[in-house]
């Protein structure tokens, strides 16, 4: 089974979870997209009837959302995440901050032991003012953990990646457990000029993860 394979098992997953009827937040990863087309299709076959699929960006319309479906980055033993490594966290975290179930679909690639554990990228969106400044308070914060802060850059000419809300990402890289993950997310966040970070800390209801060894549904 190719990690694609398994993706698409527990996107799959997840959709057995929808009602018709249900206002839906969607994911922008690639796992989130399996989930999306077998939505279509299972409303083509007319399997699923009036359902409003709001992208992870129209909470207006819509304030209360049934049940979220997204991918993650990482997924610690407690159903924290890590999110953003597809640029999109603040507004992921919004819709997903408003759901009553929140459904995490994953392959097995992304379980680590304790968050930052996979040696890649904990994002944290930034307003572009002074973003070196920021970037080096968020380095400090956890020079314990080894952290090392990077802005994100695009293509060869390494240009600054800007968000949709036309913001900077600071990618932090731990070399160790942070520790209290609320105590790190209170810190993070009262530093002026941060937007927000991916830790999504105590947000999934149920995480689905898919392995070579079939699938493990785990709930809070
Ligand atoms: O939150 C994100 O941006 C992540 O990329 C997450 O959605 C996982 O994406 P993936 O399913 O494409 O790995």
């Amino acid at each position: 089974l190719t990690q694609d394979d398994l993706k698409k098992i527990a996107a799959y997953k997840a959709v057995e979870y929808i009602e018709s009827g249900m206002v839906l937040g969607l994911g922008t990863g690639s796992t989130a997209k399996h989930a999306v087309d077998r939505i279509g299709k299972l409303l083509r076959q007319g399997k699923l009837k009036d359902i409003v699929g709001i992208p992870t960006s129209n909470l207006d319309s819509h304030p209360v959302v049934d049940l979220a479906i997204d991918g993650a980055d990482e997924v610690d033993p407690y159903l924290n995440l890590v999110k953003g490594r597809g640029g999109s966290l603040l507004r992921e975290k919004m819709v997903e901050g408003a759901c009553k179930k929140f459904v995490v679909i994953v392959d097995e690639s992304k379980l680590v032991n304790y968050i930052g554990g996979s040696g890649l990228a904990m994002p944290v969106e930034v307003i572009q003012f002074c973003w070196k400044f920021t970037a080096s308070r968020l380095q400090n914060l956890f020079q314990e953990s080894g952290c090392v802060a990077k802005l994100r850059t695009l293509g060869e000419k390494a240009e600054p990646y800007v968000t949709d809300n036309g913001n900077y990402i600071i990618d932090l890289y731990f070399k160790q457990s942070i520790g209290d993950l609320k105590a790190a997310s209170d810190s993070i966040l009262q530093i002026a000029g941060v937007v927000e970070h991916g830790m999504f800390i105590d947000m999934a209801t149920t995480v689905i993860v898919a392995g070579e060894l079939g699938l493990i549904v785990k709930n809070k």
